[in-house]
């Protein structure tokens, strides 16, 4: 009797991995390492066949050598593990010049790189099989206004952001086309992409893309084609629009205090012979808590015992908030002494109410959209809210526009 076994491709969706990231100048190493060995675990343990990294996979366009190590060693040990498919797409904070430079020697690994988008769509589109399965992916980078469109001289700041939404929407189109002509039959197509989807919810660590929702993406934008939309540049694990199969996975490890409590989270997505079967987040598994802690220095100090007695792989790291009054006095040094024989690390220090960082629409008086705003308005704006005041500092200003006109001539 012949037995036939249903296969299915297994692939797992991360991104924004920022290797090399400090937190309140802190090394986050340790916590990126312990990551990439749970990955390498969790991949074998799931039976994984292909891994999407959705762009920024460094911090910033020249990572350190022990960040390259990382990554390097990372995609080695692959080999060991039952992932025989590597996507990485570069991000807005990957150089994608840096990224692309071993594009031939990680083919040779299986690991396919798109650093940013060229003339060539085809360049993007990969067809795999495994067994009986294939599958199609459209490894979409962080796209560049420059990378997908031709500027015009004197377009103004909403003419540029609506032709950089078009293009954007196009890319994809192009980008459906060429999966399409990448197979005769009805296989499994999953697009990739690092972007700042409609609806989506920002934290204060993504660098944003471009000020005020340039170039916002509807989830109806994107072709039906695609059975699967692995996002990256947002880093709460969320969906957009509640559709269920156009996601972004998310950071594995906290990257700002404003995620602090947000579980991290990987995909796991399943897919039999023509379309996507199962999608199930797979929890990462805390190994350093940061905290933020409130209260008078008792309170706080009390909080640090609690924290000190639990079990972490690493130490957890705090900020304290002394909210009393009473403890103005209170220096940075002496809650650093009751922290010291604790099995923690307190960070930052500092008094009052923390602040909280706005978006620019909530700084907006009501009506008024960001799109009406130019530029420097938009800064003036965020001077207000941070405190500085620019009379005072007429520098401030001059620095802005010297940059603004910097980007406006290489654009
Ligand atoms: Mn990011």
């Amino acid at each position: 009797m012949m037995i036939q076994i249903k296969s299915v491709m297994k692939i797992l969706h991360t991104s924004d991995l920022h290797l090399g990231h400090r937190l309140l100048e802190q090394s986050q190493y340790e916590e990126q390492h312990l990551f990439l060995q749970w990955l390498l675990t969790a991949i074998t343990e799931e039976n994984v066949h292909v891994l999407l990294i959705a762009g920024d996979i460094f911090d910033n366009g020249a990572p350190s050598a022990q960040s390259l190590k990382l990554y390097y060693d990372f995609l080695v040990d692959l080999r060991q593990t039952p992932c025989q498919h590597v996507f990485v797409t570069g991000g807005n904070h990957d150089a994608p010049g840096m990224l692309e430079a071993p594009k031939e020697l990680l083919q040779a690994l299986s690991v396919q790189v798109v650093g940013k988008a060229t003339d060539n769509p085809e360049n993007e589109v990969f067809r795999i099989e495994e067994d009986d399965e294939q599958l199609v992916v459209a490894a979409v980078p962080f796209l560049r206004d420059q990378d997908i469109r031709r500027a015009l001289g004197g377009e103004n700041y909403d003419e540029v952001s609506e032709k950089y939404k078009k293009a954007l929407i196009s890319h994809y189109r192009e980008m459906a086309d060429c999966c399409r002509k990448a197979t005769a039959s009805n296989v499994p197509v999953i697009a990739m992409g690092h972007l700042f989807a409609v609806g989506g919810k920002a934290s204060d660590s993504e660098q944003s893309i471009y000020v005020g929702g340039l170039g916002d993406i509807a989830a109806g934008d994107f072709p039906k084609i695609f059975d699967y939309i692995a996002l990256g540049h947002l880093h709460g694990p969320q969906t957009v629009q509640g559709y269920e199969t156009i996601r972004y996975s998310g950071s594995p490890y906290i990257l700002s205090f404003s995620e602090i409590n947000q579980p991290k989270s990987v995909v796991f997505i399943e897919t039999d012979q023509t379309s996507v079967t199962t999608i199930r987040l797979l929890p990462v598994p805390c190994f350093r808590p940061v905290r933020s802690i409130q209260g008078t220095v008792g309170e706080c100090q009390a909080a640090m015992q609690r924290l000190s007695e639990e079990k972490h792989a690493l130490t957890p790291w705090i900020e304290v908030i002394l909210n009393d009054e009473q403890d103005k006095l209170v220096s940075a040094s002496d809650i650093n002494k009751l922290a010291e024989p604790l099995h923690v690390e307190v960070l930052k220090v500092s008094y009052g109410q923390p602040k909280t960082i706005q978006g620019i629409e909530q700084l907006l008086d009501e009506g008024i959209q960001v799109s009406e705003l130019n530029p420097e308005q938009v800064f003036r704006k965020k001077c207000d809210e941070e405190g500085y005041n620019l009379v005072e500092r007429p520098d401030l200003l001059e620095a802005f526009n010297e940059i603004l006109q910097q980007l406006n001539e290489e654009k």
